[in-house]
């Protein structure tokens, strides 16, 4: 018989497999506290080599409760990154998606860790589908909230956490302090992996939202429970389904992330080093 993963095994603690994974990563990499965390997303990855020295890379298959990636262009490392100023970020280059069908826990086991490893600030990046028609392929814009279309959550049991700020005001003055022209909208977190109708971009509109994604909002409830301060970051990679008469097609997703790339990823080093 195999044995289960750590986080779906009978009686498992979820924070306790973190602050594990945590103690590793610090044996990994030498670094005993991380002050920041980032999970990069499709189109975002570049950023890692500008916000400072790469002090370790660690396979993020080796850390407790980690499982290899299952995308290829997905990273699957740990990276640990020493600031001009000597604080320490910590890159997740390792996400698990909820549409991998592995349960929440596993889909926010890195911000667990990355939390259990100190760090109270977590910037999360994702590449997604635009509603706002201006939003053009290629334009990076902060999240200021999320509806959570996945009927899932992060946490276990009767944990109510207040969900007001998540994508803090603060750290988003920070980001438009670095690039005034920075847009904002609401994400919107579909279960995936399909991409949407027309139709349930239309919902997503009516509701209130501006940005269709897979990946971000379990994430930051995650973080918020775990007392961090949330700064999100969309890379418009298309317009949503039905926005532009085109149909979708995963190749220029990839492309205009691509496309986007050093551009973002200078934006995003330069709003780090702006982190309070
Ligand atoms: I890149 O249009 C990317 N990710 N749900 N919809 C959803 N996720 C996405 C999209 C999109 N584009």
């Amino acid at each position: 018989m195999q044995t289960p993963h750590p986080l779906d095994a009978e009686g498992a603690d979820p924070f306790a497999i973190a602050a594990i994974a945590a103690e590793q990563l610090a044996d990994a990499t030498g670094v005993d506290r991380h002050d920041i965390a980032l999970t990069l997303g499709s189109g975002w990855a570049k950023a890692a080599d500008l916000i400072g020295e790469t002090v370790a890379t660690v396979p993020a298959a080796e850390i407790h409760g980690f499982s290899a990636p299952a995308l290829t262009g997905h990273v699957g490392t740990l990276r640990s990154i020493r600031l001009p100023d000597g604080r320490h970020a910590l890159v997740i280059g390792a996400r698990t998606h909820f549409y991998e069908g592995h349960g929440v826990r596993r889909v926010v086991h890195s911000v667990r860790t990355a939390a259990a490893a100190g760090a109270r600030t977590m910037v999360l990046t994702n590449g997604a589908g635009g509603i706002k028609e201006h939003w053009t392929p290629g334009t990076p814009v902060l999240i200021s909230d999320h509806i959570n279309l996945t009927a899932a959550s992060p946490l276990e049991g009767a944990t109510f956490i207040d969900l007001t700020d998540l994508y803090s005001s603060r750290l988003r003055d920070v980001a438009r302090s670095v690039s005034p022209e920075l847009d904002e909208g609401v994400y919107v977190q579909f279960r995936g992996p399909h991409y949407e109708t027309p139709a349930e971009v239309q919902m997503a509109k009516a509701i209130g939202g501006h940005i269709v994604g897979m990946s971000t909002a379990l994430e930051a409830i995650a973080a918020r429970q775990a007392g961090m301060e949330v700064l999100g970051f969309s890379l418009i990679t298309n317009l949503a389904a039905g926005i532009s008469p085109e149909p979708l097609s995963h190749a220029e997703v990839l492309e205009a992330g691509r496309e986007a790339e050093p551009v973002i990823s200078d934006l995003l080093a330069r709003v780090v080093a702006a982190l309070p």
